[in-house]
């Protein structure tokens, strides 16, 4: 059997690049990463597919690795940063619809927590689906948000948790939107892994979104909804 520096990339398959993209994400193999991205796309992948079939597939591998203790913080920090080097690569192609801006949104993950992946991917997929976003990053406390709705003000203000215990901070964010009674000129929209549709609506949220193709999805009958209001009222 070849070892792993036999291996030249081109010469596989679609299937066994997949495969074996799976297992250079796991390894934390950005440059391999970023070479197999760019060969799906010479033959004629779409970023999209790309994206979730090999990359977020990949992911879902060392997440379950990760949650089982078979992969420790450092591995998946690896593996993370592998595949962002190939978000990077097929960012601008996601983005390059040509579309006309459709709505603004603010997105930012909560205080307390640096996950960022899943945010970056809505970003990207919002982005190549015609609407501005402006990414606060990681770690957003409530003055953040408010700070950026105001100096923005966007359609839609994205909240993104990873954890269990980050993801009550987006109820403190909403209610300090109802306190100052600007609640209902944003559509709130949420998600991360351990959130449902039953904790959105608990905590007031417009919806939960479960995956980036939601979040685009929504945010577009919303923002749809949102002007023909406009236009009625
Ligand atoms: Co963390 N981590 N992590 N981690 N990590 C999870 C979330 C965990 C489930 C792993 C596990 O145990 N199985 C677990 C949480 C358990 C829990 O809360 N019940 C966990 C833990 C415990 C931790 C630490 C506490 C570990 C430690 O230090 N002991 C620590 C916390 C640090 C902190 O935040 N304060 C920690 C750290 C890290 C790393 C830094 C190593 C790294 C993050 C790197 C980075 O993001 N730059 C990391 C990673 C990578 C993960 C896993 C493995 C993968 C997350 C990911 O990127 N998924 C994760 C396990 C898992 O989720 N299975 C895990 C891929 C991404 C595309 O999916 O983020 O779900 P996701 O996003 C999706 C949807 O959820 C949705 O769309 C996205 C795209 O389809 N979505 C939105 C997300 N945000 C949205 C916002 C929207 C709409 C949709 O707004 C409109």
């Amino acid at each position: 059997m070849a070892d792993e520096e036999d291996i030249i990339l081109a010469d596989l398959n679609d299937e066994e690049l997949v495969e074996q993209m799976f297992d250079d994400l796991y390894d934390g193999l950005k440059e391999e990463i970023e070479e197999s991205v760019n060969i799906l796309l010479e033959r004629g992948w779409q970023p999209y597919d790309i994206l979730t079939k090999a990359l977020v597939g990949g992911m879902t591998i060392v997440g379950n690795d990760f949650r089982d203790g078979i992969l420790f913080v450092p591995e998946v920090l690896l593996a993370a940063n592998a595949m962002k080097g190939g978000m990077f690569i097929l960012k601008p192609l996601l983005a390059e619809t040509g579309a006309p801006r459709v709505g603004k949104m603010v997105i930012g993950t909560v205080k307390g927590d640096i996950h960022d992946i899943g945010k970056n991917l809505v970003g990207m997929m919002m982005e190549g689906a015609g609407f501005e976003v402006v990414d606060l990053g990681i770690n957003n406390a409530v003055d953040a948000y408010l700070d950026a709705i105001e100096a923005e003000q966007p359609d839609i203000l994205g909240m993104s948790a990873l954890l269990t215990t980050t993801m009550p901070y987006m109820k403190v964010v909403i209610d300090t939107l109802v306190e100052k009674g600007i609640r209902d000129d944003y559509i709130v929209l949420v998600g991360g892994a351990p959130l449902n549709e039953e904790f959105g609506k608990a905590i007031g949220a417009d919806a939960y979104c479960r995956d980036a193709a939601v979040a685009v999805e929504t945010a577009k009958t919303f923002v749809g909804r949102k002007h023909n209001q406009l236009a009625a009222g």
